[in-house]
């Protein structure tokens, strides 16, 4: 009886927000042989020492596993990236992850932590943009700053685009954010 319920509950859901998440290993459940997130790249490729991008297995929003980004100084700036996702154009899209953070401590400049959505496949030309970075003033930082797991999202039109990429990232900014459940799907 309990499966049944269970089983129209996902099927009442897929109904009502309909659409296929288009991000890859968005909860982080899959690992590379040398550890690293599975369909995700690290930016730079070259990490200076003390800046990590590791799989946390004992942190994670709805369950125990995430992506750790972790910079040493305030002068660093490290991502994970997913490029070319294939979209339908001129559509509507939501972007959202969960994201918390640990003794962010932020330079002049800096972006501090964002989810980046970006034009023709890459990350160069802004379409979306979310995340701790943009609610700083919002949610009334203090560094350093810490904040347990917290929903981020936007949604934005696709416009002439047949891809995009998208970029989560520690921006000149020292200490650590975990991310997990990063989902991107069309809405309505
Ligand atoms: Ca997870």
């Amino acid at each position: 009886m309990k499966k049944f319920f269970v089983l129209g509950l996902l099927a009442l859901s897929a109904m009502v927000f309909g659409a296929e998440n288009l991000i890859k290993n968005g909860d982080f459940s899959q690992v590379t042989a040398d550890g690293k997130p599975a369909n995700w790249t690290t930016w730079p490729a070259k990490m200076a020492p003390g800046v990590k991008v590791e799989i946390d297995k004992n942190t994670g929003h709805n369950d125990d596993q995430s992506v750790a980004i972790t910079n040493p100084a305030k002068k660093y700036y490290t991502r994970i990236d997913q490029l070319n996702i294939p979209v339908k154009p001129n559509t509507k899209y939501m972007i959202r992850a969960y994201i918390k953070g640990m003794n962010l401590e932020h330079s002049k400049k800096c972006g501090s932590a964002r989810i980046f959505v970006g034009a023709d496949g890459i990350v160069n030309k802004t379409i979306a943009i979310a995340g701790p970075g943009i609610e700083r003033a919002k949610m009334k930082a203090v560094d350093p700053w810490s904040f347990d797991w917290t929903e981020f999202k936007t949604t934005f039109n696709s416009r002439k685009n047949t891809k995009v990429g998208l970029t989560i990232y520690l921006h000149f900014t020292q200490g650590t954010i975990w991310v997990d459940d990063v989902e991107l799907v069309e809405v309505k």
